[in-house]
Order: C-alpha cells, then sequence, then structure tokens
C-alpha cells in the first residue's frame, strides 16, 4: 500500500486559500451580471440567471448574506409570504406552512440559507465583504462597477479601488439603494418620473407586494433595480416582513435580463 501523506503544513493552506480566491475573483471580473447586495431579493435574481448558465457575480458588503431575512419580522425569525412567494420558496425546497387562506409562513433562517446554498450550487459566486463604492460608466451606460474592502471602507482608509465590467448591474442593495445613489449624483437623471430615487413611503403591504413588479426594471442604461430597492426608487411602499416580493422581483429581473442576453 503507497503510504499517504497526511501531515499538515500552514503554507500549504495558506496558498490554497490565496490560489482559489484569486482564481475565483480574476474568473469574474467580467461577467453577465453583477449584483449588488446578497438579500434575499439579490440571491434569488442571481439564482435564476446563474441557472441559465450566465455568469453572475453577488457583492455583499457584510460579512454575512442574507440581508433583511434573517430577522423575519422584528427578529421573530419567522417570515410570511403569499401564495405567489411560495411558488418560489416550493422551487428552492424551503418549507413552508399554511397559516391561513393566502398566507404561508417559513421558517427564515431555513429559507435564506437555503436560497444562498442554491444560488451557489447554481454557479453564482458570492464575494462577501466587498462594498461597491463607485460605478463604471461607458457612452452613458453603466458598464461595471468599481469594488472596494468593506474594511478599508470601515476604516476609512485611502485605499483606491478595483473595478470589474458586467453587460448588466442590479442594485438589489434594499432600503438605500446605494447604487441608484451613486449613479444620481455622479451619470445623471435615473429613469425615474422626478430623475432621482423617489424615496420609499410608509409600509402597506397589499400595495407595496402589487407594485414591486411594476418597479422592478431597467433604472438606468444597464443597471436594473429589484426587491426593496425597486420600491425605493419609484416611490412605493414599504412591506414589512413579509417576503414574497423580494423573490417575485428577483425572479422577474432575471427573467427581464435572460431575454436581453439571449436575444444577443
Ligand atoms: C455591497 C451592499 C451595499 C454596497 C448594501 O436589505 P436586503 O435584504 O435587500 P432586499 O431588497 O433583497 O430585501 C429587502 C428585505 O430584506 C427588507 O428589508 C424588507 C422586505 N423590508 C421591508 C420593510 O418594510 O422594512 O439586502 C441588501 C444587501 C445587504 O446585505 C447589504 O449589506 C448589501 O445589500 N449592500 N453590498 N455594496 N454598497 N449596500
Amino acid at each position: 500500500m503507497p503510504k499517504t501523506d497526511q501531515t499538515l503544513d500552514d503554507i500549504v493552506i495558506t496558498r490554497a486559500i490565496l490560489d482559489r480566491y484569486f482564481q475565483k475573483l480574476l474568473d469574474h471580473t467580467e461577467i453577465d451580471v453583477a449584483v449588488g447586495g446578497a438579500g434575499p431579493s439579490g440571491l434569488t435574481a442571481a439564482y435564476y440567471l446563474a441557472r441559465a448558465g450566465r455568469k453572475v457575480a453577488v457583492f455583499e458588503r457584510k460579512l454575512s448574506i442574507g440581508g433583511g431575512m434573517w430577522g423575519g419580522g422584528m427578529m421573530f425569525n419567522e417570515l410570511v409570504v403569499q401564495e405567489e412567494g411560495k411558488r418560489i420558496l416550493d422551487e428552492f425546497g424551503v418549507r413552508t406552512k399554511p397559516y391561513r387562506e393566502n398566507y404561508y409562513t417559513a421558517d427564515s433562517v431555513e429559507a435564506i440559507t437555503t436560497i444562498a446554498s442554491k444560488c451557489c450550487q447554481a454557479g453564482a459566486r458570492i464575494f462577501n465583504l466587498i462594498s461597491i463604492e463607485d460605478v463604471v460608466i461607458r457612452q452613458d451606460r453603466v458598464a461595471g462597477l468599481v469594488l472596494n474592502w468593506s474594511a478599508a471602507e470601515a476604516a476609512r482608509l485611502h485605499v483606491d479601488p478595483l473595478s470589474i465590467a458586467a453587460r448588466f448591474v442590479l442594485d438589489a442593495t434594499g432600503h438605500p439603494t446605494e447604487i441608484l445613489q451613486i449613479i444620481q449624483r455622479k451619470a445623471g437623471r435615473l429613469l425615474t418620473p422626478s430623475g432621482k430615487v423617489e424615496g420609499e413611503r410608509s409600509m402597506w403591504a397589499e400595495v407595496a407586494e402589487r407594485t414591486i413588479l411594476e418597479n422592478t426594471r431597467e433604472v438606468y442604461p444597464g443597471v436594473y433595480v429589484t426587491g426593496m430597492a425597486a420600491n425605493a426608487a419609484f416611490g412605493a411602499p414599504r412591506m414589512g416582513p413579509i417576503f414574497g416580493g423580494m423573490l417575485l422581483s428577483g425572479e422577474r429581473v432575471a427573467q427581464m435580463m435572460l431575454r436581453i442576453l439571449e436575444g444577443s
């Protein structure tokens, strides 16, 4: 029997991490879709795009992915979806329980861990601890993202960023609409009624969940908006801890982009 070397070398461990990480990052410097924010809408969009064979990277500022889904409502880690939202949770394999007609609940930890796992396994790459600090604009169109370490941002270090190219950018940064804020500050009018982020309105689940799909759309050449950011961009209400709209918006924006990517 040949003897295998079962010793562990710290330097090999270091080299393995550096090799693999840089391979992964280099492989995502020119991609189909760059998603800003790994909350439920961004991860759902990334899942559908990757499943269709598109090259997708998700950039997330925080160490943890999942955005606002972990906390359910007011830290009670259960969430609610309506019938249509349940369809997507079923597709991901997240278990739901009927509560009343058209109301289902799910464990928010099971929901976000499952969505994130399916997203990675479909081929989307998630880069956590990286913040989007600017966009690349070429011929009046957003053509990529400018990225920096979140740790550099947090420590207010003056470190220059790096950029990646993407055919589409997706603002899935939730309430603060961070990518759109950068564009309106630096590039010009958004495709909203005022040309700026209209701002989210007070909580009204019924209206918010109905309008989110209309608000899921292109908001600047090359840039789409999904999830809570879509309602904030177009001046619609917030919806509280019902998450069907996040999932449906992620699915819708992936379909819109795929139509264009597959037609070209
Ligand atoms: C990198 C960034 C940057 C940046 C932000 O807030 P999210 O969970 O967003 P959605 O839209 O997928 O889900 C919204 C939902 O969680 C929610 O808040 C709801 C339904 N609220 C209703 C209500 O009434 O309150 O995730 C956004 C993610 C977060 O993880 C941020 O850290 C990340 O985007 N992010 N990542 N660079 N510049 N800005």
